[in-house]
């Protein structure tokens, strides 16, 4: 297996997906055969799905809530918080995943691109997403205390736009290791490659000159735009894949 170096030179941009909290136990997307309940994830997880029944979108929400307090990062997770302190900010972690295991595992630089399973709201005021752990019961659908509209899990659904502002940090990342005359390297671990905009970055690294490495279970759909490719299990591949220098 490949080195990855990881010196005074390097810049690493990190993309997690559900893979990389699959030994923790979260189910992963593909995984759940893109089902809940027999219906597709997309069929919960859209605008269309919250407008037409919103007490079945929270109990999804709050069903996995429940299921990702009851979990523990593992040293996939672990990996990186160390691949972090070694590099400080010339480390950046990009995740899909909204189960909040990197935070727990103690990552600091951070951006959710998906949101958060534990923050909420409002669906049509300016009020800020708030912390919420709450599990609501089956048929309860929370509202704001602003303005009294439903509130709704801070999740990024198909078809909704990702926050700008995270999108920019990610671009600004790259730019600054090219600036800086670094060498820039971007790795994803544990991500089917098939949602965008998350699955384009391989393209925007290596087009900004940068070296990519995937590190999946099974091939991804955009495995053949990485240049390193290791298969195998995040929480065994991480620990040994990075020599610190
Ligand atoms: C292991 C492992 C182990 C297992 N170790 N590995 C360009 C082209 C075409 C379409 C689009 C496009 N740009 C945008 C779109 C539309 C859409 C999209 O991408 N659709 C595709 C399906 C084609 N994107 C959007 O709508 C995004 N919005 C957007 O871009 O707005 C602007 C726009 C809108 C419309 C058109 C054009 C532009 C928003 C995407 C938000 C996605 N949100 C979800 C749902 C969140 C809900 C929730 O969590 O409840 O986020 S989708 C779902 O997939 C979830 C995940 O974060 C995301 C990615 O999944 P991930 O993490 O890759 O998981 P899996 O399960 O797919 O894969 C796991 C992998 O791990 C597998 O490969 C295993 O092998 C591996 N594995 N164990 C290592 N131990
Ligand atoms: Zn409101």
């Amino acid at each position: 297996m490949d080195s990855l170096i990881l010196d005074s030179n390097t810049w690493l941009l990190v993309l997690t997906g559900a893979g990389v909290s699959a030994e923790s136990g979260v189910p992963t997307f593909r995984g759940m055969s893109g089902l809940w309940e027999d219906q597709h994830v997309e069929a919960v997880a859209s605008p269309e799905g919250f407008r037409k029944d919103p007490s079945r979108v929270w109990r999804f929400y709050s069903e996995r809530r429940k299921g990702a307090a009851a979990v523990h990062p593992n040293p996939g997770h672990e990996a990186l918080v160390a691949w972090e302190r070694h590099l400080g900010d010339r480390f950046l972690l990009a995740t899909q995943n909204v189960d909040g295991l990197h935070t727990r595992a103690g990552s600091q630089r951070v951006v959710e691109m998906h949101g958060n399973l534990f923050k909420t709201r409002c669906s049509r005021c300016e009020r800020p997403p708030f912390d919420d752990a709450t599990v609501y019961p089956t048929g309860t659908v929370p509202e704001c205390d602003a303005c009294g509209m439903r509130l709704r899990p801070h999740i990024v659904w198909f078809g909704e736009y990702l926050e700008p502002a995270d999108i920019q940090r990610i671009e600004d990342f790259s730019l600054r290791a090219a600036t800086s005359g670094g060498r820039l390297v971007f790795l994803a671990a544990g991500t089917s490659g098939a949602v965008y905009p998350a699955a384009g970055i391989v393209d925007q690294v290596r087009k900004a000159g940068g070296e990519t490495w995937l590190v999946n279970l099974d091939p991804a759909e955009n495995s053949s735009r990485f240049e390193h490719r290791v298969v195998g299990k995040s929480g065994e591949v991480l620990p040994t894949l990075a020599k610190l220098a």
